[in-house]
């Protein structure tokens, strides 16, 4: 998937839901789905919506490696492109979510620290440690905080070749552009397109801006 918008779509309504997933397609490049759809609509939302654009599931899976690998099981059983994975659980927990993806050629992307503040409690001082192990997995990719562009940049230079989504624009606070600008390769935004009077027309501005210092600064 060529990571650009990403839209996570935390609504708790499965019409709104697929509504707001078909009326934004052209713009996004991907659905995240997280537990308030899942929990409220049922796993089967997965299946439907990956009709419509690839899902990355983000159960943000920090279990025991056994426990982790029949979630990421059942993400992919169900559809999902992605799964998305706590680092902070261990190298043994990243390396059998990666495994089990590996079986239905899906992406792992490993959180680095979370964009809220309580991030910067615990996660910050370990995201670095977080990069390595996820590098030594063999992930797809990194979640980084763009409420925290300094972070962004620091997490790029430790894993050029790793693809870097950020969630945190807009509703938390974040810049799209200082996101790209510091070496983020796609967006993840929710709230501003989900909760917007024109999901689409919203989705659409976001991805000119995605597109547009994708160009500038890649
Ligand atoms: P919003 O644009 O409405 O703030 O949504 C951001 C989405 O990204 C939510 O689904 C949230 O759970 C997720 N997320 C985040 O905001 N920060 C992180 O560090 C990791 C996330 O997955």
């Amino acid at each position: 998937m060529a990571a650009m918008l990403i839209l996570a779509l935390d609504v708790m309504d499965e019409t709104k839901a697929m509504e707001i997933a078909e009326v934004t397609a052209r713009h996004i490049q991907g659905i995240k789905v997280n537990y308030p759809l899942v929990l409220s609509c049922g796993i089967e939302i997965i299946e439907e919506l990956s009709g419509v654009k690839p899902v990355i599931a983000d159960f943000k899976i920090a279990d025991i490696p056994y426990t982790s690998a029949l979630i990421a099981d059942l993400a992919f059983s169900h559809g999902a492109s992605g799964i998305i994975v706590h680092g902070f659980a261990g190298s043994d927990t990243v390396s059998e979510v990666k495994r089990v993806a590996d079986e239905y050629s899906g992406e792992v992307y490993t959180v680095t620290e979370l964009s809220s503040r309580g991030g910067e409690e615990f996660m910050s001082r370990h995201a670095y440690e977080i990069v390595e192990i996820a590098k030594r997995a063999g992930v797809d990719g990194l979640i980084a905080p763009a409420t925290r562009a300094e972070r962004i940049r620091e997490i790029r230079r430790r894993a050029r070749n790793l693809k870097i989504l950020c969630p945190g624009v807009i509703a938390q606070g974040g810049s799209v552009e200082e996101a790209i600008k510091s070496g983020a390769d796609g967006i993840i935004v929710g709230r501003a397109i989900y909760s917007s009077s024109d999901p689409e027309r919203e989705a659409e501005r976001i991805s000119r801006l995605v597109q547009t210092f994708l160009k500038k600064y890649k």
